[in-house]
C-alpha cells in the first residue's frame, strides 16, 4: 500500500552520524522523508521509518548523558542477562514514555495519515517465546522508568518467535523476517564488539612470576557484534540500553583458512559463526541437547561479560575489588547460567585474579531467577559436549563443583548419596550438567517468580538447597508495565482513569485504589461500560480480519491466550466450549450467557500434543460457528499468530480471563495481570500469582476453581479420571460427543491421543477432575455477567486492585532486597 503525500522524497537509511539531535521532531521529520531520491510517492512504511528515527533522534542526548552519568560508577549497575526480551512494537511506547504524541500526530498531519496506522506498520520485536521475554521487557521499562541503571543483554536475532499460520485448522509456522525492513531503533557500535570463543583445547602454562595459570588455545573466535536499542524511561531523562549481539565470522579466522587454501571451507566457518544469532529457539521448556543452543547460551554470557569487564577496566583500571559493589548480574532463568563459570574465567584466565578472590566476586554480583517448577524442564547438558565446545569452561565448572561438595560433605556428613543427589554433574551412562544447581551454587539470590512458585521451589525442586542456605532464597511476584498494558494498549480507560484520579497511576499503580470509593458512582458505570463496549468493537474487526468470525460486541468476551501447553489446560477451556454447543443444541438455552470465546497461543513446533490442541480448538470452532442455531449463544475463535501487538488489543477489551493451569504448575503468570489491568474478571485456579490477585481483589470479585497443589499431589498415583467422568453427567456427554467424532467427521481418530490423556489415571493434568468445578463456576460467570451493573462495578474492583502488579513494585523489590541498587 502507498500513501500519497503532497511532497517530498523517499526517506532512507540515516546513520548516527546524519542525526542532529536538536531537531525538533517534526523537523526531523521533514528532514529524513526528504533525503532521497525524489519519488512523489512513499510507502506508509517509509513513513513509519522516517517516525521511529526522528523519535530515536530525540533520545541522543540523554541516551549519551545517561551512559557518562552511569560510568562514573556512583550506583550499582545492573545487568540483566536474558536469551529472551520480547519488546513487541517500541514506537507508540518510546512516544508515550518520551511524551511525544501530540508532537507526532500534528507532524503527521501533512502525510494525511493517522498516528495509529503508522504504528501498526511496525513489525514485532519477537525476541522470546512467551512469559520470560515479555517480563524481561516489562522489566527494562519499569527500571528506566524508575531511574535505575540496567543493561539489557540480549541476542539480536535475525528470526524471532516464528509467525503461526493455521491451515486446514492445522499450525504452520513461518519464519519471522522482522528484520525486512530494517530496524530504525538499532545503532550498531562496533567499538564494542568483542571476541567469543569456542572448541579449542586448554593449556597450562608458568608465568614470569612462576604461577601456574590456563589458557585456552587454538579456538574457534567468533565476533559478537554489538546493537545498541534504548529504553526510554517514563517521562525522566533516563535512556537505558538493551545491547543485542550479533555473531559474525572474525576476518583472522576467514584468512587463516584462505591461506591454506580452503577458500570453501573459509566461506563455511564464517556460516557457521553467523548461524550462532540466526534464530530464537521456539521452545517454552528446555529441548535437551540442542548444541546450536548452548552455543547461543555461552555466546551471549561471554560477550555480555566481557562487555562489562572493558567497562570496568577502562574506567577503574585492572584493580577489581571495588567491581562486586559496581556490578549485579540477574540471570533470567539458567539460560545464561554459564556466565558464571565464564566469568571465573575471565578473572582468573585473563585478568589473573586467584580463585578465592575471584570466586568471591562471582558469588557476590551472580542473581538466578527460576522460571519453572516442571522438572523436566530444568536444562541439563551433556559434558561430552562442554569438552568440545568449551573445554575451559567444564575444567571450571568441575573446580567449583569438587570445591562446593565439600561443603555439601560438610553438611550431611557420610552422606555420600547426598554428594551424587546434590552434584552439579550427573553421573550416569551420559554425564550432564544440571545447570539449575551451578546457578544456586554460584548466586547469592535465588528467587521464585511468585508466592507459591517460591514455597514449591523450597519445599520442593531446590529443598537440599534450601536447607544448606536459607538465606539465598526469597520470592519476588511478577508484575507488567503499567505504561504498555495499560496507559498505551487501553486509551480509552486511560483517558477515563486520569479523569478521575488525575494521570500519577502511570506512575504509581496503587492509585488505582481509589476507584473503590467511586466504584458506585452511575456516571463512572457507564463511562466504564462504554469503554469496554468500544474496546470490544475494536476487536472484534481484529477477530474478523484474522480468523474469519464475526464476534458480537455486545456478547461476553471470553479469552484464553498464552503458549499452548497441556498444563495450561486449554483443554479444559475447549470442554467447557463443546459442552456449552451441546447444552445449546440441546435446547437447554434457558441458562446459557451469550459468549464469544477466543484462544489464541502458538505450539512448540515439536510439541505433537499441543499442535493437536489447536487442531482441535479450529474443528471445534468451525462446528460451532457453522450452526445459525448456536452461533445466537456462542462463537469460538481461535486467533493465529497470538503475539505481543495482539494482546494490546485483546486485553483491554476481554470481559473474563482464563487462568485454568493445574495448580502447582503455572509459575506465575503474567497475561492474567494484564487482564486484571484493563478491568476483565479472571476464572482461575489457585496457581502462580492468581493466588495474589486473588488475594488483593477478593474472593467475590474472583471465580475460583479447581484441586489446589496439594490436593493435585495428594491424587497423583491413585488418580481415576473415569470415576470423575461418570459422575458427571455432563462431562459424559461431552466426551460422548468428541468420542463420536463429531468433530472430526472427515477425518477419523486424529483427535484419539487427546481422549486417552484425559481418560489416563496417569494424567499429570487433571482434566477430568477438575472440569466440573469449572464449569459451575463457569455457571456464577453467566449469572454474574447478567447481572451488568455488578458485574462493572466487579470489572472496576478489578483494574482498582491491580496495583501490586505493576512490574515497578516487582522492580522495587529486586532493587532493594537483591540489587541493592
Ligand atoms: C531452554 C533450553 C532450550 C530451549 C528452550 C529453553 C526455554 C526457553 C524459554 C525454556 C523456557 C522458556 C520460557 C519459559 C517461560 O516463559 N516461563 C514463564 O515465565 C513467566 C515469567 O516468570 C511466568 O509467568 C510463567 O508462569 C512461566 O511459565
Amino acid at each position: 500500500m502507498s500513501a500519497k503525500v503532497n511532497k517530498g522524497k523517499r526517506a532512507t537509511k540515516a546513520t548516527l552520524s546524519d542525526c542532529e539531535p536538536c531537531d525538533s521532531l517534526s523537523g526531523s521529520l521533514t528532514r529524513y522523508m526528504s533525503n532521497g531520491l525524489g519519488n512523489e510517492e512513499y510507502s506508509e512504511q517509509q513513513l513509519f521509518h522516517a517516525l521511529a528515527l526522528s523519535v530515536r533522534d530525540q533520545m541522543l542526548n540523554n541516551w549519551r548523558q545517561t551512559r557518562t552519568k552511569d560510568s562514573q560508577y556512583q550506583t550499582k549497575h545492573v545487568a540483566y542477562l536474558s536469551l529472551e526480551f520480547l519488546m513487541g512494537r517500541a514506537l507508540g511506547n518510546a512516544l508515550l514514555n518520551l511524551q511525544l504524541e501530540d508532537e507526532s500526530r500534528a507532524a503527521l498531519q501533512q502525510y494525511a495519515i493517522d498516528l495509529e496506522e503508522i504504528e501498526s506498520l511496525e513489525h514485532d520485536a519477537g525476541l522470546g517465546n512467551g512469559g520470560l521475554g515479555r517480563l524481561a521487557a516489562c522489566f527494562l521499562d519499569s527500571c528506566a522508568s524508575m531511574d535505575i541503571s540496567v543493561t539489557g543483554y540480549g541476542i539480536r536475532y535475525e528470526y524471532g518467535m516464528f509467525a503461526q499460520k493455521i491451515v486446514d485448522g492445522y499450525q504452520i509456522e513461518r519464519p519471522d523476517r522482522w528484520l525486512r525492513d530494517g530496524n530504525p531503533w538499532e545503532v550498531r557500535v562496533p567499538k564494542h564488539n568483542v571476541i567469543v570463543p569456542f572448541f579449542g583445547r586448554t593449556q597450562v602454562y608458568i608465568d614470569k612470576d612462576g604461577r601456574r595459570n590456563t589458557s585456552w588455545v587454538d579456538t574457534q573466535d567468533v565476533v559478537a557484534a554489538a546493537y545498541d536499542m534504548p529504553v526510554p524511561g517514563y517521562r525522566n531523562d533516563r535512556i537505558n540500553t538493551l545491547r543485542l549481539w550479533k555473531s559474525e565470522a572474525t576476518d583472522d579466522f576467514d584468512l587463516k583458512e584462505f591461506n591454506q587454501g580452503d577458500y570453501t571451507e573459509a566461506v563455511a566457518s564464517k556460516n557457521l559463526a553467523e548461524q550462532i544469532t540466526m534464530v530464537l529457539y521456539p521452545n517454552d521448556t528446555s529441548e535437551n541437547g540442542k548444541e546450536l543452543r548452548l552455543r547461543q547460551q555461552y555466546f551471549l554470557s561471554s560477550a555480555s561479560l566481557q562487555d562489562l569487564l572493558n567497562n570496568w577496566v577502562m574506567h577503574q583500571g585492572t584493580d577489581f575489588s571495588g567491581f562486586a559493589k559496581a556490578y549485579v548480574m540477574q540471570l533470567n532463568d539458567t539460560h545464561p547460567s554459564i556466565a558464571i563459570p565464564e566469568l571465573m574465567r575471565l578473572l582468573v584466565d585473563k585478568y589473573f585474579l586467584g580463585w578465592d578472590q575471584a570466586w568471591s566476586i562471582t558469588t557476590s554480583t551472580m542473581a538466578y531467577t527460576n522460571h519453572t517448577l516442571l522438572p523436566e524442564a530444568l536444562e541439563r547438558w551433556p559434558v561430552r559436549i562442554f569438552e568440545q565446545m568449551l573445554p575451559r569452561i567444564l575444567e571450571i565448572i568441575y573446580e567449583i563443583n569438587a570445591r562446593y561438595l565439600d561443603d555439601v560433605a560438610h553438611h550431611w556428613p557420610g552422606d555420600g548419596k547426598m554428594l551424587a543427589k546434590m552434584s552439579i554433574i550427573e553421573e550416569g551412562e551420559v554425564p550432564h550438567v544440571r545447570m539449575a544447581y551451578l546457578a544456586i551454587v554460584a548466586s547469592f539470590s535465588v528467587n521464585g517468580v511468585a508466592g507459591l512458585h517460591t514455597q514449591l521451589l523450597t519445599s520442593g525442586l531446590f529443598k537440599h538447597f534450601y536447607d544448606l542456605w536459607p538465606e539465598k532464597f526469597n520470592n519476588r511476584t511478577n508484575g507488567v508495565t503499567p505504561r504498555r498494558w495499560l496507559a498505551h494498549c487501553n486509551p480509552r480507560l486511560s483517558a477515563l482513569l486520569t479523569a478521575r484520579l488525575g494521570d500519577g497511576w502511570v506512575k504509581n499503580l496503587h492509585h488505582l485504589q481509589k476507584l473503590k470509593d467511586v466504584a458506585e458512582d452511575v456516571t463512572l458505570l457507564t463511562k466504564w461500560q462504554e469503554v469496554k463496549l468500544a474496546n470490544k468493537v475494536d476487536l472484534t474487526h481484529m477477530i474478523a480480519k484474522e480468523c474469519g468470525v464475526q464476534f458480537d460486541p455486545t456478547m461476553m468476551f471470553d479469552v484464553q491466550v498464552k503458549r499452548i501447553h497441556e498444563y495450561k489446560r486449554q483443554l479444559l477451556n475447549i470442554l467447557h466450549v463443546i459442552h456449552l454447543y451441546h447444552q445449546i443444541q440441546q435446547g437447554n438455552t434457558d441458562d446459557i450467557v451469550p459468549r464469544c470465546v477466543l484462544i489464541g497461543g502458538k505450539a512448540a513446533p515439536g510439541y505433537a500434543m499441543a499442535k493437536l490442541l489447536i487442531k482441535l480448538a479450529n474443528n471445534v470452532a468451525h462446528m460451532v460457528n457453522s450452526d445459525p442455531l448456536v452461533s445466537r449463544y456462542l462463537r469460538f475463535a481461535f486467533l493465529p499468530n497470538y503475539n505481543v501487538s495482539a494482546m494490546e488489543k485483546i486485553c483491554p477489551a476481554t470481559d473474563l480471563s482464563e487462568q485454568i493451569s493445574t495448580a502447582g504448575k503455572e509459575a506465575s503468570g503474567t497475561g492474567n495481570m494484564k487482564f486484571m489491568m484493563n478491568g476483565a474478571l479472571t476464572i482461575g485456579t489457585l496457581d502462580g500469582a492468581n493466588i495474589e490477585m486473588l488475594e488483593e481483589v477478593g474472593e467475590e470479585n474472583f471465580f475460583l476453581f479447581g484441586l489446589n497443589a496439594n490436593e493435585v499431589t495428594s491424587l497423583r498415583g491413585h488418580y481415576d479420571p473415569n470415576r470423575f467422568i461418570a459422575a458427571s453427567s455432563d462431562l459424559s456427554h461431552v466426551m460422548e460427543l468428541l468420542e463420536s467424532g463429531h468433530f472430526n467427521l472427515l477425518e477419523p481418530e486424529i483427535f484419539d491421543p487427546i481422549i486417552h490423556a484425559i481418560k489416563s489415571p496417569s494424567d499429570p493434568w487433571m482434566t477430568a477432575a477438575d472440569f466440573e468445578s469449572y464449569r459451575l463456576a463457569q455457571v456464577k460467570v453467566a449469572i454474574a455477567y447478567r447481572d451488568r451493573e455488578n458485574w462493572t462495578k466487579m470489572s472496576i474492583y478489578n483494574t482498582a486492585s491491580s496495583g501490586r502488579f505493576s512490574s515497578d513494585v516487582t522492580i522495587a523489590g529486586y532493587r532493594d532486597d537483591i540489587w541493592r541498587a
